[in-house]
């Protein structure tokens, strides 16, 4: 089991414990939410394989499948309210965390195995060391290498983030395995309705200061495209930092990124908001979203300003 809106980093590491369970002869089941998964092109090839029929089912069946010798694995977060399914995870005596995010305060506790590395790149890459140990080369199936390079490039945006040596053994071993890095990029395409709705977002960014772009969007549909189009801003020349803001399920949204320099969860907080310097969020209830933009701009001219005076 992942976190909500699984991504390839999500279900490529859960497809490769799938692989490491049938080589020690084991049955594994990826619980997985169809609604608000975002990695549909990768469970499609995945289940045309017969090794994967049944293989993917939904937090409600996993409840009723579940018994004492079940073993439950959370990967790609440490935190039980980001997990796919709450009930899941209470229901489960045996549970293991594969994770690379920083420990969050109200970290999944009490666990038989915890695999946490917030140095690697990914899930994926820690799903591939453990691989690297327990089958041999042939024994992966081509799409289930392709799987975990997915969620490697995803999480490292292709190599350019959170990349560490490391990360490029677990590349080097899934190559050798048989992933194509030509159907790795076909999964990480994105659909065309999501591309849209992420680059009308994007139209909409305005820049603040040096660097800085605040998209706010009216508009928009899921947490997951914000997300997407607050990314996809860092990745134009001289954006150092981008805040997509925008209505959501009754409160005003902020999704915030950062190459690293501007510090954007001190932005966030102030606003009620968390994350780390480089991804952060807020939910902001009973305030509309010009307001929140105002408070925003506000809390980074004081964020500069206290950053330009620890510099002198
Ligand atoms: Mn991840």
């Amino acid at each position: 089991m992942g976190h909500k809106f699984a991504d390839l980093d999500s279900v490529g590491s859960a497809v490769g414990l799938c692989c490491a369970a049938r080589s020690l002869g084991k049955r594994a089941r990826i619980v997985i939410n169809m609604e608000t998964q975002v990695s549909q092109q990768l469970i499609d090839k995945v289940l045309t394989l017969p090794e994967y029929k049944g293989a993917f089912i939904d937090p409600q069946e996993a409840i009723l499948a579940a018994d004492g010798e079940t073993l439950l694995i959370i990967v790609d977060t440490n935190r039980p309210d980001q997990v796919e399914s709450l009930p899941l995870l209470q229901s489960c005596n045996r549970v293991a965390v594969i994770d690379h995010h920083r420990r969050a305060a109200d970290y999944i506790q009490n666990v038989a195995l915890s695999f946490h590395e917030p140095y690697a790149s990914s899930a994926s890459e820690l799903v591939t060391e453990l691989l690297q140990y327990m089958v041999e080369q042939s024994d992966i199936l081509r799409i289930e290498a392709e799987a975990l390079l997915s969620g490697i490039v995803l999480d490292t945006k292709n190599f350019t983030l959170r990349t560490g040596g490391r990360t490029f053994d677990a590349a080097a071993f899934l190559r050798r395995a048989g992933a194509d890095t030509t159907d790795v990029k076909h999964l990480l395409q994105a659909d065309f309705k999501s591309a849209v709705a992420k680059y009308s977002i994007v139209q909409k960014a305005k820049i603040y200061k040096s660097g800085i772009a605040i998209a706010a969007a009216e508009n928009v549909e899921s947490r997951v495209t914000a997300a997407q189009a607050a990314d996809e801003l860092l990745n134009i020349s001289g954006i150092q930092a981008s805040f997509v803001v925008f209505p959501l399920d009754g409160k005003t949204n902020i999704s915030a990124r950062s190459l690293g320099d501007i510090n954007v969860q001190v932005i966030v907080e102030r606003l009620g908001g968390g994350g780390n310097k480089s991804t952060a969020g807020a939910q902001i209830p009973d305030k509309s979203l010009k307001d929140v933009v105002t408070d925003l701009l506000a809390s980074i001219d004081r964020y500069l300003a206290d950053y330009s005076m620890s510099e002198e």
